[in-house]
C-alpha cells in the first residue's frame, strides 16, 4: 500500500517509519525541507520511504485512491495542509488527520470534504515517540468505507492490546479499530487525554504526600513506584516512568530536583472539561487536574503567599511506616474513579451523537500502545462487554480497608495542608455517585426562592412553586 504523510515532526517521523517498517511505500512531506532531507538521509534504508518537496508532487505520485496522513499540529496548520493539499485530490481519496485535532473541527472538515468526495479520517494517536515507532494506540473515526481501506496497513502498524485470548471481534488483538462515524475517533483521543491528565495529577498527589508527609527520598520513591508499577492493581505506563523519573540522575544530581514546579498544557485536557460539561457528565477528577496545572503555573504568586502557615493538625495523624501502604489505596482507586469519568463521557457522547460506538473496544484499544494504558483497563473492557464479574471486581476495589485507606489519605491532605485536588475529586465523585439522597433538594429550594425557577417533587409529577417569603 503507498501511504503520503505530511509533517516529519516527533510523530510523523516515526509513524513513516513505522508504516514503512510494515510493507508500506511511503512518501514524505515536510513543510520545511531541511527536515524531508535529515530524514531521508538517516532513515531510507530502513524500507520504501521517499521524499517528495510539494503537495502537488505527492499527489502526482501517488495512486488514486490516495491514502495521504496528516501529522502536523492541530488548529492552522492542519487548514492550511488541507486547503493546499486540496486541489490536487481526486473523489474518493483518503485524508487521515492523525494529529490532536478537536472533534468538532474534524467534523466541520469532514462535511467540507465529503462535498467534494473526499473522506476524513479523524485519527487520534497515542504513544508519543516510541509508540509511534514501535507501535501505537489508534483511535480512527469518519467514513466506514474510508476506514476499511486503511485497516490492513494500520492494524499492522499499531500495539498489541495484551487480550489475544479475548474474543474481541474486528480488529481483535491490535491496539487499532472502528470507532464510529464523524468526530468521535478525535473525542475518544481527547477523553484518553483527559484521563491522562487525571492519572498523572494523582500520581503526582501521590509523590507530594510521600514527600512531604513521609519525608521519603527519591531512590525510597523509585522502589516504592517500581513496586507498584510491577503489581496487577497498579501496573501501567504511567507508573512504570514515574518510577524511572525518580532514579534519574544528571551530573549526579536528580533530574527531578532541578525541574520547576509548574505545568504547562496544550489544552485537550481543558477540551475534555468542556465537552463533559456539554454532555452533562461529571468528570471532577480531570477538571482538577486541569485547574492543579493552571495553579501550579503561578509559581511567583504561589511563593509570595507561602509565608502563610496552615492551621493545621499539629500531632502525627497516621504512622510514617503505613503511608506508604495507604497512599497505594489512594492512588489505585483514585484512578479507578478516573477511567470510570473517562468510560462515562464515551458512553453519553456515544449516545447522544448516535455513533454507535463500542465502548468496550475503545477500552480494548486503550490497553496497549498509549499513554493510560494499563492492567485496569481489561477490567473496564470486560464490564462494558457485560461481564458482571468484572464490574464486580472494580466495585470490590474500591470496598473494605482500600477505601478507608484512600479516606485516611484525603484527610491527611486536609488536616495537613497538603493540597490533592485530584484525589478529593475522585473521592468525592464516588461518594455522590453512591448516595441515594444528595442535599440538591436545598438547592432548587433557593433556586425557587431567589429566581422562581420551580422545583420537582419526590412524590408528584410536575413543576412546583412557593411562595418562600410568606
Ligand atoms: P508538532 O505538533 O510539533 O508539529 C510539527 C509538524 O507540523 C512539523 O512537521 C511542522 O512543519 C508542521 N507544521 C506546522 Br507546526 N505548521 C504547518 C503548516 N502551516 N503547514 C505545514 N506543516 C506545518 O509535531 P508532533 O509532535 O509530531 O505532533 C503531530 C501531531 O500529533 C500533533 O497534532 C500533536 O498534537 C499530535 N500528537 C503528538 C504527540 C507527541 O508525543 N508529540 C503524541 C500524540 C499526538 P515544519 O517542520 O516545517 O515546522
Amino acid at each position: 500500500m503507498q501511504l503520503g504523510l505530511i509533517g516529519l515532526g516527533t510523530m510523523g517521523a516515526n509513524l513513516a517509519r513505522n508504516a514503512a517498517r510494515n510493507g508500506a511505500d511511503v512518501f514524505v512531506f515536510n513543510r520545511t525541507s531541511e527536515k524531508t532531507d535529515a530524514f531521508i538521509k538517516d532513515y531510507a534504508k530502513e524500507g520504501s520511504l521517499e521524499a517528495v518537496y510539494s503537495l502537488a508532487g505527492l499527489c502526482k505520485t501517488l495512486k488514486s485512491p490516495r491514502v495521504i496522513i496528516l501529522m502536523v499540529k492541530a488548529g492552522d496548520a492542519v487548514n492550511a495542509c488541507i486547503s493546499e493539499v486540496l486541489p490536487h485530490l481526486s473523489k474518493g481519496d483518503i485524508l487521515i488527520d492523525g494529529g490532536n485535532s478537536h472533534y468538532r473541527h474534524t467534523e466541520r472538515r469532514q462535511e467540507e470534504l465529503e462535498q467534494k468526495g473526499i473522506h476524513l479520517l479523524g485519527m487520534g494517536i497515542s504513544g508519543g515517540e516510541v509508540g509511534a515507532l514501535e507501535g501505537p494506540s489508534m483511535m480512527p473515526g469518519g467514513d466506514k468505507s474510508a476506514y476499511e481501506k486503511i485497516e490492513p496497513l494500520f492494524i499492522k502498524m499499531a500495539a498489541d492490546d495484551g487480550s489475544a485470548s479475548l474474543t474481541t471481534g474486528g480488529a481483535g488483538g491490535k491496539c487499532f479499530t472502528y470507532v464510529g462515524p464523524g468526530g468521535s475517533g478525535h473525542y475518544v483521543k481527547m477523553v484518553h487525554n483527559g484521563i491522562e491528565y487525571g492519572i498523572m495529577q494523582l500520581i503526582a498527589e501521590a509523590y507530594h504526600v510521600l514527600k512531604v508527609e513521609g519525608g521519603l527520598s527519591n531512590e525510597d520513591l523509585g522502589k516504592i513506584f517500581a513496586e507498584w508499577s510491577a503489581s496487577d492493581d497498579l501496573r501501567s505506563f504511567l507508573m512504570e516512568i514515574t518510577a524511572k523519573v525518580f532514579k534519574k540522575k544528571e551530573s549526579g544530581k536528580f533530574v527531578l530536583d532541578q525541574i520547576k514546579d509548574a505545568a504547562g498544557q496544550k489544552g485537550t485536557g481543558k477540551w475534555t472539561t468542556d465537552a463533559a460539561m456539554e454532555y452533562g457528565v461529571a468528570v471532577p477528577t480531570i477538571t482538577a487536574a486541569v485547574d492543579a496545572r493552571i495553579m501550579s503555573s503561578t509559581k511567583e504568586f504561589r511563593v509570595m503567599r507561602s509565608g502563610i502557615a496552615p492551621v493545621s493538625v499539629e500531632e502525627d495523624s497516621l504512622p510514617k511506616e503505613v503511608l506508604p501502604d495507604i497512599v497505594r489505596s489512594a492512588l489505585e482507586l483514585s484512578i479507578i474513579n478516573t477511567y470510570a469519568q473517562g468510560m462515562q463521557m464515551l458512553s453519553v457522547a456515544n449516545a447522544k451523537e448516535d455513533w454507535q460506538m463500542q465502548t468496550s473496544e475503545v477500552a480494548r484499544i486503550w490497553r496497549g500502545g498509549c499513554i493510560i494504558r494499563s492492567a485496569i483497563l481489561e477490567h473496564y473492557q470486560k464490564a462494558f462487554e457485560g461481564d458482571k464479574a468484572a464490574s464486580e471486581h472494580l466495585r470490590e476495589r474500591c470496598s473494605g480497608d482500600r477505601q478507608l485507606e484512600w479516606r485516611h489519605v484525603v484527610a491527611l491532605g486536609a488536616e495537613r495542608g497538603i493540597p490533592l485536588p485530584a484525589m478529593s475529586a475522585s473521592l468525592s465523585y464516588y461518594d455522590s455517585y453512591r448516595s441515594a439522597w444528595l442535599p440538591q433538594n436545598l438547592v432548587q429550594a433557593q433556586r425557587d426562592f431567589f429566581g422562581a425557577h420551580g422545583y420537582e417533587k419526590l412524590d408528584e409529577e410536575g413543576n412546583f412553586h412557593t411562595n418562600w417569603n410568606l
